[in-house]
């Protein structure tokens, strides 16, 4: 039942997976009895965050305070999981910089062009189109993680095979 508070920071592009995955390992955490909670688009773009865009400088203030609100997710002793795309290695070394040894990158690595096929919410189709202005990976930067603490290459797992892989690693670290 006992474990130590830490931060998952899963980061790929739109589609790649991050909050199915996110979901997927606070299922196997609250089965081992840890107290988790999730941040991701739905409950902080909509909420704290529903005055930011997606220029830069938005995006930047959008992980900005979500690394400040995890580091007090932190202090309260949660598992913490993020799912944002967080785009920029300066905004994931900020976010690391607050959470200390807490700090677990996830890359959810998933190629452009499977994101792209996917497609769920027709967002590529629209951004191909012009209709949508900077989005990640058609016309606006995706700087991919060049040491991710772990590195999911989704191509070859399975939902839970990903999962199994984070827990496997938080296992391996003395976290649970
Ligand atoms: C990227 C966008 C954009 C643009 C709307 N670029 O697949 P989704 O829909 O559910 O996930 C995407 C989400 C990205 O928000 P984040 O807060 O994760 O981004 S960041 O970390 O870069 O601040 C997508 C939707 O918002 N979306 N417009 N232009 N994604």
């Amino acid at each position: 039942n006992g474990h130590q508070p830490c931060l998952l920071w899963y980061t790929g592009l739109s589609g790649s997976g991050k909050s199915t995955i996110a979901n997927a390992v606070d299922r196997l955490l609250f089965d081992l009895g840890c107290h988790t909670y999730l941040l991701d688009g739905d409950n902080v773009r909509h909420g704290l965050n529903q005055d930011l865009g997606f220029d830069d400088a938005s995006r930047v203030e959008n992980i900005r305070r979500i690394a400040e609100v995890s580091r007090l997710m932190l202090d309260a002793g949660l598992i913490v999981g993020t799912a944002f795309i967080s785009p920029f290695i300066s905004d994931r070394a900020q976010a690391k910089a607050l959470a200390g040894d807490a700090f677990i990158e996830v890359f959810v690595d998933t190629p452009l062009s499977v994101c792209e096929q996917r497609d769920p919410k027709g967002l590529y189709k629209k951004a191909r189109a012009g209709e949508i202005a900077h989005f990640t990976g058609i016309s606006s930067p995706y700087q991919a993680p060049v040491a991710a603490d772990i590195h999911l290459k989704t191509a070859q797992l399975s939902i839970e095979q990903a999962a199994r892989q984070v827990l496997a690693y938080l296992q391996w670290c003395g976290v649970v």
